[in-house]
């Protein structure tokens, strides 16, 4: 029963005929909620003993989970094919590869490093249409710029579940009730505010990253005493879901930009079922989100598993980072800057 998302989809998700898949993800994220709310009780904690495709080592819940969404895919008319962060290769549907007219890619759990200590996990999502209905999809059908997402969204295993589906011009919040199985509407016509205080980055990776991203970060640290003239806060979840919720609800800005820590990859967050999806969600919702340089949206990609930088959040923000990745004198100004606020400041 999801009455409440049923209907909000009807009226804002086009003629594409997105309910039907959306309501399919949608219960896959409601057994996956169950299951995590029960962890240790059903033996879904510690590692599963394998690795997926990038060669991460795969929790019991990673594995569990990529199998809830593939069997509700599996089951929905409107899909023909689905790829999962713990697959390979893209799946072509065993009933539905022809008469299905969407294709679906997903990361079932993100954050699995939060799993065992009990902090929030989410599911990411995005619906592409299947660029010839009619046929099996192909590996390559796949391989969709995010702009074309007709839907995208997440759920977050929260102290609430929530769960955020985006289409063309709106996003909005359901919260699952426990008690029947409903998806409740909490927030509709979802805007992130343009202007915050608060950013969220991996602080242990700061002299990995490459000079635009250490200025605004320094610049943001100084506070009061630095060139931005107002203090900030901090956040880091180790899950882009919670990130995403935080922001879409109080304004943030997130970054998880291209380093030179491991230098063959060209970012750490996966571009098909992590960022595009994020992006989509950020987009309708009047946020931003970028690789640093380009709107993550526009990313045309090259592969399922393809890695990006990215940065998303608040407009402002988002766009002040673009700026200085801009700035061709980004290194000589952070050296500056150091110069000026953080040395002198601290030693005067
Ligand atoms: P998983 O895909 O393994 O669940 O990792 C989650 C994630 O990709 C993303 O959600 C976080 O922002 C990021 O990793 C956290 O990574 P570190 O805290 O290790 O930098």
């Amino acid at each position: 029963m999801s009455d409440e998302l049923k209907d909000w989809l009807d009226r804002h998700g086009g003629d594409s005929g997105l309910t039907e898949t959306v309501l399919a993800i949608a219960g896959g994220c409601q057994l996956i909620a169950e299951a995590t709310r029960q962890g240790p009780l059903i033996g879904l904690v510690g590692s599963a003993g394998s690795s997926n495709v990038q060669g991460e080592t795969q929790q019991r819940l990673d594995v569990y989970t990529n199998e809830l969404l593939s069997t509700a895919m599996e089951g929905c008319r409107s899909v023909a094919g689905y790829a999962s962060e713990e697959l390979e290769e893209a799946i072509v549907s065993a009933r539905h590869s022809s008469d299905g007219w969407h294709l679906v890619l997903f990361d079932p759990l993100d954050g699995s490093s939060n799993i065992d200590a009990n902090i929030s996990i989410g599911t990411i999502f995005s619906v592409l249409p299947h660029p010839e209905p009619g046929r099996e999809p192909a590996a390559d059908d796949f391989l969709q710029a995010g702009r074309n997402q007709l839907a995208a969204g997440y759920a977050v295993y929260g102290p609430a579940t929530a769960l955020v589906v985006a289409v063309a011009g709106r996003a909005a919040s359901f919260t699952l009730n426990p008690a029947d199985g409903e998806w409740v509407l909490t927030r509709d016509e979802i805007r992130v505010p343009t202007a915050t205080r608060e950013f969220a980055i991996n602080a242990s990776n700061e002299r990995f990253w490459e000079a635009p991203v250490q200025r605004y970060v320094a610049e943001c640290v100084a506070g009061v005493e630095g060139p931005r003239s107002r203090d900030f806060n901090m956040r880091w979840v180790a899950s882009m879901v919670a990130e995403a919720h935080r922001i879409i609800t109080r304004g943030g800005v997130f970054l998880y930009p291209r380093d030179n820590k491991e230098p063959r990859k060209a970012g750490r967050l996966r571009l098909m079922y992590e960022a595009n999806p994020v992006a989509f969600v950020m987009a309708q919702a009047g946020a931003h989100a970028v690789t640093g340089c380009h709107p993550i949206l526009d990313v045309k990609p090259d592969g399922l598993h393809q890695r990006v930088p990215l940065i998303f959040g608040s407009a402002e923000e988002v766009a002040r980072i673009v700026d200085y990745h801009a700035d061709t004198s980004a290194n000589v100004s952070l050296q500056l800057f150091k110069t000026r606020s953080l040395y002198v400041n601290a030693h005067a």
